[in-house]
C-alpha cells in the first residue's frame, strides 16, 4: 500500500522549490488548512442550523446567535492568517478595503492574501459545493501593515494560489507554480491528505459552463461559441455537454478534473463581467495554467490585467486549451475588443 502523504508533510517536502523563505509559506498554507477545517465543520452543518436549530441569523437552542456562513467563513480566515506574522494584510470579498495586520514581531509580515472567503454562497440553502478561494503574494512595501498597493500587482506576481472545495468530500488544491496538488479531507482524522498529484486539465474537453440564462446579454462571440458547442460533429466530439453548478469552484473543479471551458463573458447587465480579478480570476488563472490550461478574459491573458481596485471584475474564459482558444477566436470575429 502507498504512503498516504498529509498536507502538511507535503507542504515540507517541496519547500525548496519555493524561492523565497522556507518555512514562512509552509505556515502560511498550513493556516489556511486549518481555517478550511473550521469552515469545513460548519459548512456541514448549515442544514442543521437553518432547519432544525434555527434559522441563520437567528438563535439557536442554546440561544447562540448564528452568524451567517460567509461572514463567519470571512472571520475564520482572517484569524487564522491574523496572528501567525507571515500576512501583513487581506483583501476579501466581504470586506470593501485593505485589512491591515500589524504585528507584534520584529519583522513585518511579508505576504498578503486576497481571498474569496465563502464563494458560491447561493448554494449554501441547498446544499451544494460551496468554496474558498486564494491569492498569495509578496509584499512590495517595505514594512507596516499592508497597504493598497501590495494588492495592485499583476497574477503573473501571485506566490501561491488555491481554493478549498466543500462538496461530497472536501478538498484543498493549490499551487506554488510547479504544478498542482489537490488533498482530500480525511474527517475522521481532520487532516488533509494527497489524493490528486500533480493535476492536469485534457487539451481537449467536452463540457462547457455558462449561465446560458443570460443569453440574450451575451456578446455575439459568446453566441457564436455556444452555437459551435451545440452542433452536431463526430471527429470534434461535438455536441459538448453543458455543466453549470453556479458555485465557480464547483464549476472550475469539474473542468480541470474532466477538459471543459467555463465562461464567464460580459453582459449588457455587466458589462466588465461578474467574477473579481483579485480573488477569483487571477487564482483560477494561476492553477489553470499550472495544469496547463489557459485563462483568459476572451482577448489576453488574465494573469497580465494590470489591477486597479480591491474588487475590480473581470470576463473569464477559462479550461482547457483548445476550447479555450476556439472561444477567442471567435470573440475576436465577432466581439472585438473595441
Ligand atoms: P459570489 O462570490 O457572490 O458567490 O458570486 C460568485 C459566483 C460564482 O461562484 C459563480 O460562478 C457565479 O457567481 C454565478 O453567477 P450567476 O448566478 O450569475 O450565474
Ligand atoms: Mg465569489
Amino acid at each position: 500500500m502507498e504512503k498516504l502523504m498529509s498536507l502538511g508533510e507535503f507542504i515540507v517536502d517541496k519547500q525548496d522549490d519555493f524561492k523565497y523563505a522556507k518555512g514562512e509559506l509552509s505556515r502560511l498554507l498550513s493556516a489556511i488548512g486549518l481555517a478550511a477545517r473550521v469552515v469545513n465543520r460548519e459548512v456541514n452543518k448549515a442544514g442543521l442550523m437553518k432547519d432544525i436549530l434555527g434559522d441563520v441569523g437567528g438563535k439557536n437552542v442554546q440561544g447562540e446567535t448564528q452568524k451567517k456562513l460567509d461572514v463567519y467563513a470571512d472571520e475564520e480566515f482572517i484569524r487564522a492568517l491574523k496572528d501567525r506574522g507571515e500576512v501583513c494584510g487581506l483583501a476579501s470579498e466581504e470586506k470593501e478595503g485593505v485589512i491591515e495586520f500589524k504585528s507584534g514581531y520584529a519583522v513585518d509580515g511579508q505576504y498578503v492574501v486576497a481571498i474569496d472567503p465563502l464563494d458560491g454562497s447561493s448554494n449554501i440553502d441547498v446544499n451544494v459545493s460551496i468554496g474558498t478561494i486564494f491569492s498569495i503574494y509578496r509584499r512590495t512595501s517595505e514594512s507596516g501593515p499592508a497597504t493598497f498597493d501590495d494588492f495592485m500587482q499583476k497574477g503573473t506576481e501571485q506566490v501561491a494560489a488555491g481554493y478549498v472545495i466543500y462538496g461530497s468530500s472536501t478538498m484543498l488544491v493549490y499551487t506554488t507554480g510547479n504544478g498542482v496538488n489537490g488533498f482530500t479531507l480525511d474527517p475522521s482524522i481532520g487532516a488533509f491528505f494527497l489524493s490528486h498529484p500533480d493535476m492536469t486539465i485534457p487539451k481537449d474537453g467536452k463540457i462547457y459552463s455558462i449561465n446560458e440564462g443570460n443569453y440574450v446579454h451575451f456578446p455575439t462571440g459568446v453566441k457564436q461559441y455556444l452555437k459551435y458547442c451545440q452542433v452536431e460533429d463526430a471527429p470534434t466530439n461535438r455536441p459538448y455537454t453543458s455543466r453549470y453548478i453556479g458555485s465557480a469552484v464547483a464549476d472550475f473543479h469539474r473542468n480541470l478534473i474532466k477538459g471543459g471551458i467555463y465562461i464567464y463573458p460580459t453582459t449588457t447587465a455587466s458589462p466588465n463581467g461578474k467574477l473579481r480579478l483579485l480573488y477569483e480570476a487571477n487564482p483560477f488563472a494561476f492553477l489553470m495554467e499550472q495544469a496547463g490550461g489557459l485563462a483568459t478574459d476572451g482577448f489576453g491573458r488574465i494573469l497580465e490585467i494590470q489591477p486597479t481596485s480591491l474588487h475590480q471584475r473581470t470576463p473569464l474564459f477559462i479550461g482547457s486549451e483548445n476550447m479555450v482558444k476556439k472561444a477567442m477566436s471567435l470573440m475576436e470575429e465577432h466581439s472585438p475588443r473595441s
